[in-house]
């Protein structure tokens, strides 16, 4: 097999273990967690920044900082970068990391397809904002209106929306692909579906809502971009297209990618309540299958989007109904979370306040959202700050909160050091406060009628003050964050050693060291319990709390079983999917500019990644990685 390696020639495989170049060609789903993470967060500060110049604008009436072409760009990108370029992809980070080592595997089902939607995802940020200076970003709202972003938007901003989106779709079917395959094949012997984690059921749920949700505006997206570049119609009503066709597409995208970007966090949630509280989630099968429901009815309430286009009340009462029947499994998990702490022996750490933060603020979101159900009240709602209120405590409030609270969780697993557990309480207290003073005014604004989506409002309106609270807010959240990465940074450096399982948690990727060798698991775990690791430390006693078993105990019933001893194969790294990915914004830079050399290199780089992919030697060089010797 090594003799195959040698002779690969120009499909050589990399062999740098460190170093630059070792990052580029990983194939490890930890390091590929970590790229995720560390350019998700790059783009959460991007991001922020354009919340804060919205903000500086809004603060007084007659705001003269941006012009409205600026407005209308900031908030554009400021959209689609925190949906696609920050919660996307800082759950793909958990996904990432967290996935195999929680399923008992040693990487994902398809390594290099894994590193392949880093690097799409990558390029397709990239592109997106280099339309900053290729003439322009895209300034039509996130969610691209046809046929104003087809006909009524000249210069190429969006062109860019249309291919930039197509890229970042290509990034998520493919590791949706990937994680179905390995949360359904990969599994350690023992862990049925139902002994599974909840934050890997709500991966398998999420994935399965990307891989159907991404090719429909990945349709609509083709057409839009058709329609700009080469001036087809379809959305061209004069031509005979129709208007609400994008509408529908986009929405019907649109609301389950709502739960794509709220199911990592509520399985995060999942998990955290039950190791802070010392009992198990209570009714897991009632959470699991919740969010299987959710997962289903995400598909039947899009038009809750357009009960203000006049489809008529017919359509629009049977969206109202599905919108309202949708909060009954988003209430069955908020009542199963609460009866987790019920009485549990809590502790109160980071990760914990996290958690609970996003409880909270996620029911004020999911209430406020009850209410545009009604399509009498959501018609007064429609285009105004109440709706901006309800959507951030949904993504900020929820999936941000969740997803930190899930940084906090495992920091020590993936660094081996603790995070400073005072800084962190600061941070969330801070962030909890800033968030509320930012955006719960606007609850009211909203209801008093200033519309969003504009970048001035007169001074005899009275919003002035709300305006200014919601401003001074902003920038609070912005000094929350500088906590934050303090913290991360120097805990990275000083903090105290975690070993293996700091939280006294439940679950397999608390069994290895921290942070994980490159294999994962010297012996692949069996899997005997739900909550496997805390029964191999527990027994109930007679009184019904849990007993500690010995040390050393726990050891028999793994007695029997097979142990892998020798060489553990790893995939190795690869130079294709980063070449393959990477032809990608140069084809669509080239379309864009009529370069016809470029779109023919565009190709060159895409196909012939993909063929070193496909014919690169499946055995890794002689003398790697990999060789246990005798652990047992
Ligand atoms: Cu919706």
């Amino acid at each position: 097999m090594a003799t195959v390696a040698a002779e690969g020639g120009l499909l050589r495989r990399p062999l740098a273990k460190s170093g630059f170049s070792s990052w580029i060609t990983t194939a490890d789903h930890k390091r590929i967690g970590i790229l995720y993470g560390y350019t998700a967060f790059f783009f959460f500060l991007i991001g922020g920044c354009e919340a804060l110049l919205i903000r500086l604008q809004l603060a007084r009436p007659n705001g003269t900082v941006l012009t409205a072409n600026q407005y209308n760009t900031l908030f554009t990108m400021h959209g689609l970068t925190m949906i696609f370029l920050v919660v996307m992809p800082l759950s793909a980070s958990l996904f990432n990391y967290m996935i195999p080592l929680m399923i008992g595997a040693r990487d994902v089902a398809f390594p290099r397809l894994n590193a392949f939607s880093y690097w799409v995802f990558l390029s397709g940020g990239i592109f997106l904002y280099s339309s900053f200076v290729f003439g322009g970003a895209p300034n039509g709202g996130w969610f691209g209106y046809a046929p104003l972003t087809s006909l009524y938007s000249p210069g190429h901003g969006l062109t860019f929306y249309a291919l930039g989106l197509q890229m970042l779709g290509i990034a998520s079917i493919a590791s949706a692909a990937n994680f179905i395959t390995t949360i359904l094949n990969l599994r350690a012997p023992g862990m049925t579906l139902m002994r599974m984690p909840v934050f890997v059921w709500m991966t398998l749920v999420t994935s399965f809502l990307l891989l159907f949700a991404m090719p429909v505006i990945a349709v609509a997206l083709f057409q839009l971009a058709f329609d700009r570049l080469w001036h087809s119609n379809f959305y061209n009503i004069a031509a005979g297209g129709d208007p609400l066709l994008w509408q529908h597409l986009f929405w019907i995208f649109g609301h389950p990618e709502v739960y794509i970007l709220i199911l990592p966090a509520m399985g995060v949630v999942s998990e955290i309540l039950p190791v802070f509280s010392r009992k198990p989630l209570f009714g897991y099968s009632a959470v699991v299958f919740s969010g299987i429901f959710i997962g289903f009815m995400g598909w039947g309430v899009w038009a809750h989007h357009m009960f203000t286009v006049g489809l008529g009340p017919y359509a629009n009462s049977a969206f109202a109904v599905s919108t309202m029947f949708i909060a009954v499994p988003t209430g069955v998990k908020i009542f199963n979370w609460t009866a987790t702490l019920w009485r549990g022996s809590i502790r109160f750490r980071t990760p914990l306040l996290f958690a609970v933060g996003m409880v909270a603020m996620f029911v004020i979101g999911g209430l406020s959202g009850v209410t545009h159900s009604l399509v009498p009240s959501d018609y007064e709602q429609h285009d105004t700050y109440y709706i901006v209120a309800h959507f951030h405590y949904v993504l900020f409030g929820g999936a941000i909160f969740g997803l930190f609270a899930g940084f906090y969780y495992w920091f020590p697993k993936v660094t081996g050091k603790m995070m400073n557990e005072r800084l962190g309480k600061i941070h969330f207290w801070w962030m909890l406060i800033a968030f509320n003073l930012t955006f719960f005014p606007m609850h009211m604004l909203g209801l008093q009628g200033q519309p969003r989506r504009t970048y001035i409002y007169p001074s005899n309106m009275g919003w002035g003050s709300y305006n200014m609270t919601e401003t001074i807010g902003a920038f609070l959240i912005a000094g929350s964050m500088l906590v934050f990465i303090y913290n991360w940074v120097v805990s990275k450096r000083k903090g105290t050693i975690a070993g293996r399982d700091p939280w006294d948690a439940r679950t397999l990727e608390w069994s290895i060291p921290s942070p994980p060798p490159e294999h994962n698991f010297d012996d692949i775990p069996h899997v005997h319990n739900r909550d496997d690791l805390w029964h191999r430390k527990y027994a109930e006693g007679p009184s019904g709390k849990p007993v500690p078993i010995p040390v050393g105990a726990a050891e028999e019933h793994d007695a029997g079983e097979d142990h892998a001893v020798g060489h553990i194969h790893m995939p190795s790294p690869s130079y294709w999917p980063v070449l393959a990915a990477f032809g990608l914004p140069v084809f669509a830079w080239s379309l864009i500019f009529h370069l016809y050399v470029g779109d023919a290199l565009g190709l060159l780089m895409l196909f012939s990644g993909m063929y070193g992919w496909v014919f690169e030697p499946l055995a890794e060089p002689s003398g790697d990685h990999g060789v246990l010797e005798g652990a047992h």
